[in-house]
């Protein structure tokens, strides 16, 4: 590929609000202007961040989903088993409020580089349909798809215009649908996750935006650009593992840091 990486990229930048909704523009260092500028094969490894500000709620951290809801009992195949009706009634308000909700201003940005870049996938671990709403057309969905649900006996799958109306609902075959989403402990559909190492290993940059990064196998594709002599670029509130190996990082909100950043290159 021909992307080593290069000498002096390394940063860390701060946003500091300077009004409501406003960030300074992140001070890009002239290196990694030129790196975004002149890349062809980009990537984005999305996480719940990306979609926070359009009002969908994250998962870890303070109100967070696991700071009100138990894991065990609503994201695992064990509690989908012993009450699925209840798993089926937090899945139904999670598709009230992302179909309410509108892609933001980070996820128009990651739209429009895939006008930009010659090669460009999204891999998200989100399962909102954001960035297809955004206009993204080559998204991976490491997580499933929140507008699927599917038979495990007899491998139907439907794909919801709306959010279910009978709880829980019910195949053809008489058994009861699960979404078509992966719990804890569940494998990661084959061909995304092949295609996922695949972009990770050919991406000379890859932007993180909005992940934890503590969910695997999804945390080791910035590891995977990195030890290919990809570059690593983050953005988050705040400074997650990837902070300690990425070429740079911008801490503050996606949906301030991505519009700066892409104003900057252009
Ligand atoms: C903002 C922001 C703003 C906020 N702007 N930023 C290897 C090592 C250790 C453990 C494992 C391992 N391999 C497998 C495991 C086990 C497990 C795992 O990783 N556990 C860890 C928690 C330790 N992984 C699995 O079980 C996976 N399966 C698997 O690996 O199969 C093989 C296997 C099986 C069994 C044993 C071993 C191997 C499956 C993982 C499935 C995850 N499922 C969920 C639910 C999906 C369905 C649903 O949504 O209903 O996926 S859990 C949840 O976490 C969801 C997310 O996609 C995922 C990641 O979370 P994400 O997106 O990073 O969100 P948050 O909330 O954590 O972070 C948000 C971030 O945004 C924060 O950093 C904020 O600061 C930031 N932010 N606002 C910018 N405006």
């Amino acid at each position: 590929m021909g992307h080593g990486p290069e000498k002096g990229l390394t940063q860390e930048v701060r946003l500091r609000m300077s009004g409501p909704g406003q960030a300074e523009t992140p001070k890009l260092d002239k290196g990694l202007v030129k790196k975004i500028r002149e890349a062809r094969t980009v990537s984005v490894l999305t996480g719940a961040g990306v979609s926070a500000e359009s009002g969908i709620p994250t998962f870890r951290g303070a109100g967070g989903i696991w700071d009100k809801y138990d894991f065990r009992v609503l994201a695992t195949h064990e509690g989908f088993r012993k009450d699925p009706r209840l798993v089926w009634e937090w899945y139904q308000l999670r598709q009230v409020e992302i179909a309410k909700a509108r892609p933001n201003p980070a996820h128009m940005v990651i739209a429009d580089m895939e006008k930009r870049f010659s090669s460009f996938s999204v891999i998200t671990q989100n399962i909102d349909g954001m960035h297809a709403r955004a206009g993204n057309k080559k998204v991976i969905e490491l997580h499933g798809n929140i507008w699927r649900m599917r038979c495990e006996r007899d491998g139907l799958e439907l794909v919801l215009g709306a959010p279910v109306s009978d709880i829980p609902p019910l195949c053809q075959c008489g058994s009861i649908l699960r979404p078509d989403v992966v719990w804890f402990g569940e494998q990661l559909p084959k061909n995304e996750v092949e295609e996922a190492s695949r972009v990770a290993r050919e991406s000379e940059l890859m932007f993180v935006v909005g992940t934890s990064a503590v969910v695997y196998p999804a945390a080791a594709l910035p590891v995977i650009t990195k030890n290919s002599g990809g570059a690593v670029v983050e953005v988050n509130l705040e400074p997650t593992d990837v902070s300690t190996y990425a070429d740079a990082s911008f801490f503050g909100r996606a949906g301030d840091i991505l519009p700066a950043i892409w104003k900057a290159i252009q």
